[in-house]
């Protein structure tokens, strides 16, 4: 379903016109309101009358990370803090965090995103979503529940944790749709079966999971473990939350809200714009937001532009899933390594389950040492040893090629690793660089 066919199937001359208005009006509020883009506009010498075409977007300044720290908490609001109705803070655990002020506009513009973004994973008025994100500052448990009261569905907002009341809720009222992290939608399947819950005989058959990377490995396991459609949605506190970009029916790429979130991919090493299809940093300016909006939002998240229209009827732009971060990017022995390449390596692999951690240390000899814990399925361990040897040196070999750096492989038994009812955890790096 379709939720706002005006904006979404819009055609993209008519687009491009209303994105170029809201760039415009929020360059120009920026320049007025918050002395942070007064600057650094004024050292660019540029000004709102500047921008004549999209294009001219390439003119305005970034906004990072760093930025919005150093003005936590209230040093990027662009609105009379009186005109704040809402607050949420980035799940970061490093350091100080960041925030994100909704007005009342903003909530609006919150419920309409998260609405199309349901909606995208098939939500109706006759849905019972079980929501399963966290509640609380983190902008998840909100995000779906503003989202599936806009559509009209009935919202049972139960937060992350307690598996067994979730059990419990899902097969006494009935849920059809689920929205929570991809870790803990499998998480859930594993408990379910051992209480010997069948999920496909619930009528539990679609979800929209995001907020941590996954893979279509994943996405196999959840489809089949639920007999549901798994659906990837994608949003950061930043931009709004979760909203941002989604996947319809098609499962072909994320489509972006780009009436609302003004995307670009730019080089993360010259900061210029690359060709369409082509990988790179995504960068969002929120165009039509008033508590926080930001210019040029460097997001350190890697993905492409899909070229090409859906054949689900949008005209959006789409995104392919993402392939990493810019920051959680390892540098093992010199050489570059994301954890989804490993995690894209393993879905090659018979007999391996998508759970896995990475432990980075030093050796003895001062060089980088990396340890991949891989859940073998159940059958592996029961088997002759001589098959847990061969698989172990199969995976190897296998990262050893696409990684082209070595790490050393320890298969652990199903359940063994650390489950988490919110973003996992894929990497503990114990380098003291
Ligand atoms: O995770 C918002 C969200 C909530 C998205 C619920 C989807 C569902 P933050 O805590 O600020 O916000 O973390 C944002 O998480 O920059 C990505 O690196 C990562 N991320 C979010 N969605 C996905 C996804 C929420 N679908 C950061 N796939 C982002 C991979 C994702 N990574």
């Amino acid at each position: 379903m379709i939720y706002n066919p005006e904006y979404e199937c819009m055609e993209t001359a008519a687009r491009e016109k209303l994105q170029l208005a809201r760039l415009k009006n929020l360059a120009e509020k920026l320049y007025e309101a918050v002395p942070f883009y007064r600057k650094k506009m004024d050292e660019l010498g540029v000004k709102a009358a500047d921008i004549h075409s999209l294009a001219d977007i390439e003119r305005l300044p970034f906004t990072t990370k760093d930025d919005m720290r150093d003005n936590f908490p209230y040093g990027l609001l662009a609105c009379p803090k009186s005109m704040i109705e809402e607050v949420h803070l980035s799940s970061g655990t490093t350091g100080i965090p960041v925030l994100d002020a909704y007005t009342r506009t903003d909530v609006e513009i919150w419920c309409e995103s998260m609405a199309r973004t349901l909606a995208g994973g098939g939500c109706t008025k006759n849905d019972t979503v079980q929501n399963c994100y966290g509640y609380g500052l983190f902008t998840g448990g909100p995000g779906a529940h503003y989202g599936a009261r806009t559509i009209g569905a009935n919202v049972l907002p139960m937060s992350s944790g307690n598996t067994e009341r979730q059990l419990m809720v899902m097969q006494e009222l009935g849920s059809t749709m689920l929205a929570c992290t991809p870790s803990y939608a499998l998480y859930m399947a594993e408990e379910a079966r051992e209480r010997g819950v069948d999920l496909h005989k619930l009528p539990i058959r679609k979800g929209c999971f995001g907020a941590e990377p996954w893979s279509e490995n994943m996405r196999k396991e959840i489809e089949e473990r639920y007999d549901m459609k798994a659906y990837d949605i994608y949003g950061l506190t930043e931009i709004i939350g979760p909203g941002v970009a989604f996947e319809c029916e098609a499962q072909d790429g994320l489509h972006i809200n780009e009436d609302l979130f003004y995307p670009e991919i730019i080089d993360p090493e010259t900061g210029k714009q690359v060709p369409i299809g082509e990988k790179g940093e995504l960068v969002f300016s929120t165009i039509t937001k008033e508590g926080t909006p930001l210019l040029r939002y460097r997001t350190r998240d890697i993905t492409y532009f899909i070229p090409g229209r859906c054949s689900c009827g949008r005209t959006t732009i789409r995104m392919h899933r993402l392939f990493g971060r810019t920051d959680d990017m390892l540098i093992i022995r010199g050489v570059n390594v994301f954890p989804s390449q490993i995690e894209h390596a393993l879905i090659e692999i018979e007999g391996t389950e998508p759970h896995y951690l990475i432990i980075v240390d030093r050796g003895p000899s001062h060089l980088d040492e990396v340890e991949l814990q891989v859940e073998v399925k159940q059958e592996f361990f029961s088997d002759e040893t001589k098959n847990l040897e061969s698989l172990r040196n199969r995976i190897e070999s296998v990262m050893k090629s696409k990684l082209q750096v070595g790490l050393k492989v320890k298969l652990v038994e199903p359940k063994t690793l650390e489950r988490s009812m919110g973003k996992s955890k894929r990497v503990i790096d114990r380098r003291k660089i």
